[in-house]
């Protein structure tokens, strides 16, 4: 064996070593996310996991450091179907996972049956767009969410009703869902209150295609305005067959309905002006720019315009990793107390939450449609 021979091993040896030593000093830390990327809504739920994606991406391109350790942050992204059931199977997938954190679900009625698995866990949860009061009001002090709940988007919505659209007699439909059914309870609550009537309430599903009966039914009432509690997979065909009826009445719903795809799935149905809804989040004045540069770089990374939820998703994602550097450790018990206290500014706007973990000071955005587009109406604080 020569001396130039056995140099080799040794430097080689050497190389090893040092690559060893940076791999130590390296940390996965595992985010789940979780939204119906299959059924009647993918399209949403691949727009929240989009949103993930992007938040994951630009983490890791930047570089981390938490306890010492630059952290490779992996994205586990589960399937919820939208159903109840299939949610907390793949909670407790992504608890058997060790996950850090979830971001998710969509759906209010996935997001609280699976914040059980997640608090009986331990593991912190942030929900980009479920906006049941009651996933927050369980007192699991590992959920939070970043958008406005279905008090406030109904509300004010049934204000709307009253006040802008100027209607008097009201027809409501819900898919009984859990959100579905609450974001109708609000709107009605707010709508009485100015002095609506509900001349008549009808309940369809989240998978129905058919309404001739509960519309029939409706037009007879001829009310002035028609709220759908749902979301748009079902909110679109329902405006086809309220054309193809004759039924021209405002219809409201509430962030379930307010997406890019109602204009494609309501077709020749949706009217001009005709549909008022509420994404549950917004910004003004300076913050625009960094909502507006995310849609821009959403677009080109994707191809497609955001749906709804998905910059709601990134900071989700952005919120819990800065928790995790401020407490130096992935754990959620270790970063928690900092989500709890939080002050971030985010695409969305201000994110700090309260104490039952809902975002301060949430805020709406009322839009319509015009011209095949969603159109802004106006931001309420
Ligand atoms: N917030 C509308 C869609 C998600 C949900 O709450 O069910």
């Amino acid at each position: 064996m020569s001396f130039k021979t056995k140099m080799i091993p040794l430097a080689g040896a050497i190389a090893f070593a040092f690559a060893g030593s940076a791999a130590a000093q390296e940390m996965v830390v595992k985010i789940g996310h979780v939204g119906p990327v299959s059924g009647a809504i993918a399209h949403l739920g691949k727009d929240n996991e989009n949103g993930a994606k992007m938040a994951i991406e630009e983490l890791n391109a930047k570089g981390v450091m938490i306890g010492g350790k630059k952290v490779k942050f992996e994205l586990q992204a589960e399937d919820d179907g939208g159903d109840p059931k299939q949610g907390t199977t793949v909670a407790q997938k992504l608890v058997d996972a060790k996950v850090n954190g979830v971001i998710g679900h969509l759906n209010s009625g996935t997001t609280i049956p699976a914040s059980k698995i997640y608090n009986d866990a331990g593991i912190v949860q942030i929900s980009p767009s479920a906006t049941n009061p009651k996933y927050t009001q369980q007192g699991y002090k590992g959920a939070f969410r970043v958008v406005a709940n279905d008090g406030q988007l109904g509300g004010t919505l049934g204000r709307y009703a009253v006040q802008i659209n100027k209607a008097k007699k009201i027809a409501v439909i819900d898919d009984k869902t859990a959100y579905g059914e609450g974001v109708a309870a609000e709107f009605i609550k707010g709508a009485k209150a100015k002095g609506a009537e509900v001349v008549v309430q009808e309940h369809t599903t989240d998978k129905s295609t058919d309404f001739s009966a509960i519309l029939t039914t409706i037009k007879a009432k001829n009310p002035d305005v028609i709220f759908f509690g749902g979301m748009d997979a079902v909110a679109g065909p329902m405006l086809r067959q309220m054309k193809a009826l004759g039924i021209t009445a405002k219809f409201m719903g509430g962030d379930g309905i307010c997406t890019t795809d109602l204009v494609k799935l309501a077709g020749d149905g949706i009217g001009e002006g005709q549909v008022v809804c509420a994404e549950a989040g917004g910004v003004v004045d300076a913050q625009k720019k960094g909502m507006d540069d995310f849609k821009v770089a959403y677009k080109k990374k994707f191809g497609v315009e955001v749906q709804i939820y998905a910059p709601y998703v990134y900071d989700s994602v952005m919120v819990m990793v800065e928790a995790m550097k401020q407490a130096n450790s992935a754990e959620s018990a270790k970063y928690l107390p900092m989500l709890k206290k939080m002050k971030y500014k985010g695409v969305t706007g201000d994110i700090a939450f309260d104490d039952k973990g809902d975002i301060k000071d949430g805020t709406l955005t009322l839009f319509t449609y015009k011209a095949g587009k969603r159109e802004l109406v106006q931001v309420v604080k």
